[in-house]
């Protein structure tokens, strides 16, 4: 869809957005199930990137102090103890620029196999990486690797300096040719427009094959940050953004991800009505809170969802269609 078509598309009224977004779940999910992904921070902190909304920047005085990498037993048991409470995917995260091979990155790739011999979806984002670098993961067990374009082009130079949107993009690359599944997505909330929004969306919707996961973090705001005081953005918001990445990108999962703390019941609802399909499970995202694994128990149960085992995911592998 071309970029003026988007944004007329972007601008439809709300409630026929919906109902245009609804058809094409339905269609392409039809037992409306939520997968659930756990998320671990492997290696917190001290992040050379300059991202205006992270907590784990060096370059802002925030409460996150920089630790060492885990070990492999500490992510072992996390991992077990995720699958026990639902997650069908276990996401690794590091706060680096890009992986830099050695010893830190051969101990992530046993920590990739360890968990992947547990059944479980492994995902790792660590910042940039090359093409080897990719397959060697790829190899140890990897299913998928998050990676955020984050907003739009346009926008990028106002949050990140330390990088180029082109270097997001060229990882992406590098992940999809060896043969990875692709998650990536943005922050809404950083300030942005409604064009940022449809450029952002475009961008996504222009990968070739569209990422399986595409993922919608709303900001959550870390105290030290530029972005401390941002103005939240609005529950409608969100929902026309789902809307329109799930009438784009009709196979993908769509994770409704940072930010579901401040958002109701009611908010979320309508999220998953209009096209999300996928979450994070467990108290805490990397540094910040998430809903508590009792508040989601509770809501799934409330609106009637089930969650999606491994098993009925790699029944159905990718293979995404434009
Ligand atoms: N360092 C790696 C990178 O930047 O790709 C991996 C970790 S980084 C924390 C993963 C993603 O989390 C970022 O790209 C960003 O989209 C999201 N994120 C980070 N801090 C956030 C915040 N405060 N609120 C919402 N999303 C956030
Ligand atoms: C994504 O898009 N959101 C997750 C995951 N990918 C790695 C991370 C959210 C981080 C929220 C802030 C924090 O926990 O520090
Ligand atoms: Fe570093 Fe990732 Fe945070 Fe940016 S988002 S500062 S790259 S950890």
């Amino acid at each position: 869809m071309n970029i003026q078509k988007l944004k007329s598309l972007y601008f439809t009224p709300l409630s026929d957005l919906i109902d245009q977004a609804r058809t094409i779940y339905k269609k392409h999910f039809p037992t409306s199930k939520i997968q659930a992904s756990r998320l671990l921070s492997i290696k917190t902190g001290g992040c050379s990137e300059d991202c205006a909304y992270c907590s784990q920047s060096a370059h802002y005085p925030t409460a996150v102090k920089p630790e060492k990498l885990l070990n492999l037993k500490t992510v072992v048991k996390k991992a077990k103890k995720a699958k026990e409470e639902g997650a069908s995917r276990f996401c690794m995260g590091a706060a680096w620029r890009e992986i830099h091979s050695g010893p830190a990155f051969d101990r992530v790739l046993e920590m990739v196999q360890a968990v992947s011999d547990l059944n479980l979806e492994v995902c790792c984002t660590l910042g940039m990486l090359t093409f080897e670098q990719a397959c060697q993961l790829k190899e140890a067990g990897l299913t998928a690797y998050n990676h955020n374009i984050d907003t739009s082009r346009e926008y990028y130079s106002r949050i990140i300096t330390t990088r180029k949107y082109e270097d997001r993009l060229k990882t992406l690359k590098n992940v999809r040719k060896a043969g990875l599944t692709v998650c990536t997505g943005g922050i809404l909330g950083l300030g942005e427009s409604h064009e940022d929004r449809i450029s952002f969306i475009y961008e996504l919707s222009h990968l070739k094959p569209h990422p399986e996961s595409v993922t919608i973090n709303t900001l959550v705001p870390a105290k030290g940050t530029p972005l401390e005081n941002q103005k939240s953005v609005s529950a409608t918001d969100v929902v026309r953004v789902i809307a329109v990445c799930r009438i784009l990108m009709k196979q993908s999962f769509i994770r409704l991800s940072a930010g579901r703390r401040t958002m109701s019941e009611g908010e979320q609802f309508l999220c998953f009505f209009s096209g999300a399909n996928s979450i994070f499970l467990g108290d805490k995202l990397l540094t910040a809170d998430n809903p508590s694994l009792q508040f989601d128990q509770k809501m799934l149960k409330n609106l009637g969802f089930s969650l999606l085992q491994p098993s009925e995911i790699q029944k159905n592998p990718s293979g995404l269609h434009q």
